[in-house]
């Protein structure tokens, strides 16, 4: 048997990054198996990931007939489809929505405090700068890494809206999602009851790869987080064999999801909105204000336009009396109204996320700067 066929899926990955440990994650708990290919360790199969999506970013999955999966939102929902068992979307809508919108903010928002945790700290920074730049040369690692973790640094923290007057803020960011997590966590195993959902795997990215990973903010989680810490472990081992059939999903309710919920009604939905605002306007950059921060300049990204559009398309499936329950929950805590407003701002990127991609038909190919220089974001 070749390897192809003993292994339909090869994943592309990198053991620090934040979106790979998210898919990882869910691969592990469908147990789909899969071939990972290290991409720290293989700048080539880091540039085939590029040449054969359009897009130079880990996670990507290359199956056995050719085909590609990339972006772990479509890709996890088109993974869904083909593979039954227990499914990380609730089966009730409106709990289906209220997970993708919560899988959507952990990808997104917690990037910001992801990034101030593993580049501004200085150990961090030199420990996570030289495992990355073992791509390029392991002989160079340590000046490479030196370099890379200042333009990290700037890039991602600095260049983004992060300045000393909101630095802690951000820093903080991090307890502010340990205050729901840890009495969360201490009454059931996963983020929405007892089997893990897309929920979860939306946390898990920034938390496994990032919080609870580099040297500074681990020991932060191990501290003051502990329910986290463990629920890291469950749900990295969680098999969905193992699981009881029966699934006890809860609805978000509970008095410590409220400010989560108001984060995302006013820090995080206004977030969104600002920043299609901005690209249909063509800025590179916008002052982003909300209810508990101000990013001035932070960079406008057509990705996150689409994550909207995307929001903005789930909420629109759900049906009046659906639509009522989510909207109830989101009321106290300043509502939804966020989400709609100025209408649909199209990405422009929806057949761009058409999974799966057929490298063939990929015109865009990564130029020798995005190669070598990185991929703007998405
Ligand atoms: N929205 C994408 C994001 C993927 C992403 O940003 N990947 C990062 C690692 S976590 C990456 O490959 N960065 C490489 C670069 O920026 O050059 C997803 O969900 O997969």
């Amino acid at each position: 048997m070749s390897a192809e066929n003993r292994y339909p899926y090869t994943l592309y990955k990198m053991d620090i990054s934040y979106f790979s440990g998210k898919l990882e994650g869910y691969l592990r708990y469908k147990e789909i198996p899969y071939k990972a290919v290290e991409c720290c360790d293989d700048l080539r199969a880091f540039h085939r990931v590029g040449y054969k999506t359009g897009f130079q970013k880990v996670p990507a999955i290359e199956m056995a007939d050719g085909k590609w999966l990339f972006d772990t939102t479509p890709t996890i929902q088109w993974l869904e489809n083909q593979h039954t068992g227990q499914s990380v979307l609730p089966s009730d809508p409106g709990l289906r929505f209220l997970a993708l919108l919560i899988e959507d903010y952990g990808d997104e928002w917690l990037w910001r405090p992801a990034m101030w945790w593993r580049w501004v700290p200085k150990s961090s920074r030199a420990l996570l700068g030289r495992r990355i730049t073992k791509i390029y040369s392991k002989r160079l690692a340590i000046p490479l890494g030196f370099y890379f973790g200042r333009r990290q640094l700037s890039e991602w923290v600095w260049r983004d809206g992060v300045n000393k007057h909101n630095s802690n803020a951000v820093r903080d960011m991090l307890f502010r999602e340990l205050e729901l997590l840890e009495p969360l966590l201490e009454e059931q195993p996963f983020i929405l009851g007892s089997h893990p959902s897309i929920a979860d795997f939306g946390f898990f990215g920034s938390f496994f790869r990032h919080f609870g990973n580099d040297p500074v903010s681990a020991e932060v989680i191990r501290r003051q987080g502990p329910n986290t810490y463990e629920w890291l472990a469950r749900l990295w081992n969680a098999k969905q064999s193992r699981m009881a059939e029966e699934v006890n999903w809860q609805w978000p309710e509970a008095e410590h999801w409220r400010p989560l919920l108001k984060r995302i009604a006013k820090d995080y939905l206004p977030y969104l909105h600002q920043n299609a605002v901005a690209f249909s306007q063509g800025k590179k950059r916008f002052d982003y204000v909300g209810h508990s921060h101000v990013f001035k300049q932070t960079v406008t990204t057509s990705y996150r336009v689409w994550c909207r559009q995307e929001l903005q398309r789930n909420f629109s499936l759900l049906n009046k009396e659906d639509r009522m329950k989510v909207e109830t929950l989101f009321e106290p805590v300043g509502g939804l109204s966020s989400l709609q407003e100025s209408g649909i701002i199209d990405s422009r990127m929806s057949n761009q996320f058409e999974l799966p991609v057929d490298p063939q038909k990929v015109r865009q190919k990564p130029g020798l700067i995005t190669r070598y220089y990185g991929q703007p974001r998405n």
